[in-house]
C-alpha cells in the first residue's frame, strides 16, 4: 500500500518549519534553562502531545459527548482525571483547560457572578495577572481587591490579606503567585476566606511538582478548588488542570465546557494522564525535593557573590534577585544572558521603582536544569556562570562583545554536555 501523496514526514513535508523546530530543539539542549516556569517533559511526554488524538473532537465529558467514536477517547480522559485525584488527593478533576488563564477564569465563572468582590496577590508583588490585574479578564469582569508583600522581609502579610477580607468581603480569595520564592501558608488562607465566608481558590501553577512530591504543602484539603498548569515543575505537557471539592465539580465541569471552552485536546489530555503517572512515582518525589535544594544551593551562592534576593533566599524553585547595584535593569542582563547561552526573565521586584517591563529584577528558576540531573554540587558553577554575564553585562551596559558571548555559550555547552536534555 503506498502512502498518501500528502503524507511526507515534517523534514520532506516543510523543511522551513522542520529547520525552525530543529533549531529549537538545539537551543533547549545547548542553553542553560532558568526560566522558572519552564521545564524539559520526558519523550513519553512528547509523544503523547503528538498523537492522533488530535484528530477527534470531544465536546462534553466522558459518558456525555457531542460525537461518536469515544471508544478510546473516554477511557483516556477518564484515566488522566483518576489520576490527577490520586496524585493530589483531590475529590474532584477536570483535565480539559486549555491553560492556566482559562482554568482560572473557569472557577471564577463556577463559583462568582460577574462583579463579585476577589483578592488576589498583586502582580507587582510575584502574583498572577488572572488573579484580578486591572488588565486581566479577570481584573474587568469582576471587582478586584490586590494584597502584597510586606515591604521589610517581602512576605505575604497575611494580617493585611485578613484585614482587606474583614474590609472589601470578597467572595473569593486567590493563594497564588509566578513569581514568590516562599512558601503559601494555605491553612492561615482558608481561616481568613472561612472569616468572610469567601471561597479559597489556590492556583498552584509554578508549584504543583512541589506539592505531588512533598516539597510544598498541599492546598488541596484547604481550598474550594485548586487550579494549576500542567507544564511546569509538574513536568507535563502544555495545558491546565482543576481541582475542587465535589460540591463544586458539577458547576467546574459547566463553566470549563461549554461555559468556555469547546472541544478538549485530547493530545494533551493522554499526555497529561503520562505526567500524572510520572509524577506518582518515587523519582518524581526525588526530583521535587532536588528542586527545592538547587534552588537553596544557587540562593547561596549568588547570595556569597554579593547579589541581593528577594525575600533573602527561596522556599521553593525560583529566586528573585534585585539586579539594582549592578545598574543594569532586569531586561538588560536578561537580553545579555540569552546572547551567552543564560536563559532567564526579567521580573519586576517588589515596590520596584522601574516599569514592568524594564524592571529591577531577573527571576531564576531551577526546574528544568534539575530535570537534567543537576544537583546541588553543580550550583557553584551555575552561579560562576550566572555571576560571569551578569558582571560583563553590566561593565558594558549592557552590550557584551560578540566575542565575550560566544565565549560564554561554549561555556554552557561544555559545562551541560554531560546533563542530557530530557525528551529531546
Ligand atoms: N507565564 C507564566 C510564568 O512565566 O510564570 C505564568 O503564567
Amino acid at each position: 500500500m503506498t502512502e498518501p501523496a500528502f503524507d511526507p514526514p515534517l523534514p520532506e513535508a516543510d523543511p522551513e518549519v522542520w529547520r525552525l523546530v530543529q533549531g529549537e530543539d538545539a537551543r533547549q539542549r545547548e542553553s542553560l534553562r532558568l526560566i522558572a516556569s519552564e521545564n524539559y517533559v520526558s519523550r513519553a511526554v512528547l509523544q503523547a502531545c503528538a498523537a492522533s488524538l488530535t484528530n477527534k473532537y470531544a465536546e462534553g465529558y466522558p459518558g456525555r459527548r457531542y460525537y461518536e467514536g469515544m471508544d478510546f477517547i473516554d477511557p483516556l480522559e477518564s484515566l488522566a482525571i483518576d489520576r490527577a485525584k490520586a496524585l493530589f488527593g483531590a475529590e474532584h478533576a477536570n483535565v480539559q483547560p486549555y491553560s492556566g488563564s482559562p482554568a482560572n477564569l473557569a472557577v471564577l465563572l463556577a463559583l462568582l457572578q460577574p462583579g463579585d468582590v476577589t483578592m488576589g496577590l498583586a502582580l507587582p508583588a510575584g502574583g498572577h495577572l488572572t488573579h484580578g490585574w486591572k488588565v486581566s479578564a479577570t481584573g474587568i469582569y469582576y471587582r478586584s481587591v490586590q494584597y502584597g508583600v510586606r515591604r521589610d522581609d517581602h512576605r505575604i502579610d497575611l494580617d493585611e490579606v485578613r484585614a482587606l477580607a474583614l474590609q472589601h468581603r470578597p467572595k473569593l480569595i486567590w493563594a497564588g503567585h509566578s513569581a514568590y520564592p516562599r512558601q503559601l501558608d494555605f491553612a492561615a488562607f482558608a481561616s481568613i476566606a472561612a472569616e468572610v465566608g469567601a471561597h479559597l481558590v489556590a492556583d498552584i501553577a509554578h508549584i504543583a511538582g512541589l506539592v505531588v512530591g512533598g516539597a510544598h504543602p498541599s492546598p488541596v484539603p484547604h481550598c474550594a478548588a485548586v487550579t494549576t498548569t500542567t507544564h511546569k515543575t509538574l513536568r507535563g505537557p502544555r495545558g491546565g488542570l482543576i481541582l475542587s471539592k465535589a460540591e463544586h465539580a458539577a458547576a467546574i465541569d459547566k463553566a470549563v465546557f461549554p461555559g468556555l471552552q469547546g472541544g478538549p485536546h485530547n493530545h494533551t489530555t493522554a499526555a497529561k494522564a503520562v505526567a500524572f503517572g510520572e509524577a506518582a512515582t518515587p523519582a518524581f518525589r526525588a526530583y521535587a525535593q532536588q528542586i527545592v535544594a538547587n534552588a537553596k544551593a544557587l540562593a547561596e551562592q549568588l547570595l556569597a557573590r554579593g547579589y541581593t534576593l528577594v525575600s533573602g533566599g527561596t522556599d521553593n524553585h525560583l529566586l528573585l534577585v534585585d539586579l539594582t547595584a549592578t545598574g543594569i535593569s532586569g531586561r538588560v542582563a536578561g537580553t545579555a544572558l540569552s546572547r551567552c547561552g543564560i536563559e532567564l526573565n526579567g521580573n519586576a521586584i517588589p515596590f520596584d521603582p522601574r516599569k514592568p517591563f524594564d524592571p529591577s529584577g531577573i527571576r531564576v528558576g531551577v526546574p528544568a536544569l534539575t530535570s537534567r540531573g543537576l544537583g546541588t554540587a553543580q550550583m557553584n558553577d551555575v552561579a560562576t556562570l550566572l555571576h560571569d554575564a551578569i558582571a560583563e553585562a553590566a561593565r558594558t551596559a549592557g552590550n557584551p562583545s560578540d566575542e565575550f558571548c560566544t565565549t560564554m555559550r561554549a561555556r554552557v555547552r561544555e559545562f551541560l554536555a554531560p546533563w542530557p536534555a530530557p525528551g529531546l
